[in-house]
C-alpha cells in the first residue's frame, strides 16, 4: 500500500513539474525548475526520503520509479530548452529579414574643402588656357633656390624658412620649381602651365601652415608683357570670387620676377568699403576686421620672369612670360570665412563634414 501511495506521489510531483517546465519562458526559468526537481533537496528526490518505510522488497521499486520520473523530468527540460532556442532564432531571423526596415544611413566622405578649393583654382586656370603641372616634393636646392635666381647664401633665401633635408635638397619651400622642371623637359617656348601642389616652410600660426598648398600661373611666349599679366590675374581673380572684384598691384619683389608685384583684391568681408555691413564682423573702431578698414586684401605674388630665369632653362633670350603664384589655404579661408588656418588640418569630422 505504502508503495504505491508513494508512486502516485511521485507520479503527481511528475506531472506537476513537466507542466511548469513546459509552459516556461526563459532559459533562467527552466534552471531553477531543473534545480526544484531533481537538486538535492528536490520534489522528487524528496519522494525517495519515503524509501525507509518500504520492506526491502518493495524499495528497488520505488527507486526503478524515481529514475524513470527522473529521466522524464530531464527529457522534457532538454525539450523546453530546444524549444526557446528556436524561439530566440526565430524572432532573431525575422528582425533581420524585415526588408521594410529604414536603414541607419550611410556616411559617406567627401574631398577636403582644400582639395576643393584647389580644384576650383586649377578650373578657372585650365579655362585661361594653363595646363596643370605636378613635380616632385621633396626638390634639389637647383630647383627650388638656384635656377630661380637665388644665389648661394643670398639673403633671398631667408625669405622662405626652409625645411632642409640635407645641404643641397630640401621640402619644396614654393611651386615655382615646377616651373623650372617643367621649362626644361619641353626645352622651347611657348609654355602655359598650372603647377600646383604641397609646399613646406617653417612656420606656423593662425595664417601660416608648415604645410600648405600652392597653385603657380607660368605663361612663356613670344611678345607678353606686364598688360598681359595684369589682365590675366584680373580675369582669374574675378572668376574665382565675384565679377565686382576690385584688384590692384604693388611693388614688389621676388628673385625670379622683374618686376615684382604684390597683389590685392577688395576685402570679401567689406567689399572694399571698409567697414563690413554685418556689424559683429567689425572691430571695436567700427572698421572691417578682415581688412583692418583698409577695403584690401593681399592675395597673391606676381611678376614678370626674371630673365637669369630663362638662362637656367636655356630659353632664347628675347622670350618672355609672366608668372604669379597663389596659397590654395588663403583662398579658401577668404572663401568661407575661416579665421585660423589650423582648422583644416585637426580632422575634425564636426568642421569638415560641413564642405
Ligand atoms: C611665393 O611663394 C612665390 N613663389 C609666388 C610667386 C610665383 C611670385 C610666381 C611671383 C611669381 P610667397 O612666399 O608670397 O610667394 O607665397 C605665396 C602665397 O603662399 C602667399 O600669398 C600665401 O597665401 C601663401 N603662403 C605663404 N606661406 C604660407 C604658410 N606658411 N601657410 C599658408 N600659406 C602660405
Amino acid at each position: 500500500m505504502v508503495l504505491q501511495a508513494l508512486i502516485e506521489e511521485l507520479g503527481a510531483e511528475e506531472s506537476n513539474l513537466i507542466k511548469t517546465i513546459e509552459a516556461a519562458l526563459s532559459s533562467e526559468e527552466l534552471e531553477s525548475l531543473r534545480v526544484k526537481a531533481i537538486g538535492k533537496k528536490g520534489s522528487l528526490t524528496k519522494v525517495l526520503r519515503g524509501m525507509g518505510k518500504l520492506s526491502p522488497d518493495d524499495r528497488p521499486k520505488l527507486g526503478a520509479a524515481a529514475n524513470q520520473a527522473r529521466d522524464r523530468v530531464n527529457n522534457a527540460l532538454e525539450h523546453a530548452k530546444k524549444r526557446l532556442e528556436n524561439a530566440a532564432l526565430e524572432a532573431e531571423l525575422k528582425i533581420q529579414l524585415d526588408l521594410s526596415e529604414p536603414s541607419a544611413g550611410l556616411s559617406l566622405g567627401s574631398s577636403h574643402p582644400i582639395m576643393q578649393v584647389q580644384e576650383e583654382i586649377l578650373s578657372v586656370m585650365d579655362r585661361l588656357g594653363f595646363q596643370r603641372a605636378e613635380g616632385p616634393e621633396i626638390e634639389h636646392d637647383f630647383y627650388n633656390f638656384e635656377a630661380l635666381n637665388f644665389p648661394h647664401n643670398h639673403p633671398a633665401r631667408d625669405m622662405q624658412d626652409t625645411f632642409f633635408v640635407d645641404e643641397n635638397v630640401v621640402l619644396r619651400t614654393h611651386t615655382s620649381p615646377i616651373q623650372i622642371r617643367q621649362m626644361l623637359a619641353q626645352g622651347e617656348p611657348p609654355m602655359h602651365i598650372s603647377g600646383y601642389g604641397r609646399v613646406y616652410r617653417h612656420d606656423q600660426d593662425a595664417t601660416h601652415s608648415p604645410m600648405f598648398h600652392q597653385i603657380e600661373g607660368l605663361w612663356v611666349d613670344h611678345g607678353v608683357h606686364l598688360g598681359h599679366l595684369k589682365g590675366t590675374i584680373t580675369a582669374f581673380l574675378e572668376t574665382l570670387f565675384t565679377p565686382e572684384t576690385g584688384v590692384r598691384f604693388r611693388p614688389s619683389y621676388f628673385p625670379f620676377t622683374e618686376p615684382s608685384a604684390e597683389v590685392d583684391m577688395s576685402c570679401v568681408m567689406c567689399g572694399g568699403s571698409g567697414v563690413a555691413h554685418d556689424p559683429a564682423a567689425n572691430n571695436e573702431h567700427g572698421k572691417c576686421k578682415m581688412c583692418k578698414g583698409t577695403g584690401w586684401i593681399e592675395i597673391l605674388g606676381a611678376g614678370m620672369v626674371d630673365p637669369n630665369v630663362f638662362g637656367a632653362v636655356n630659353f632664347p633670350k628675347d622670350i618672355r612670360g609672366f608668372a604669379f603664384g597663389i596659397g590654395v589655404e588663403r583662398v579658401a579661408m577668404l572663401k568661407y570665412g575661416i579665421s585660423d588656418i589650423r582648422m583644416f588640418y585637426e580632422n575634425d569630422h564636426r568642421f569638415l563634414s560641413q564642405f
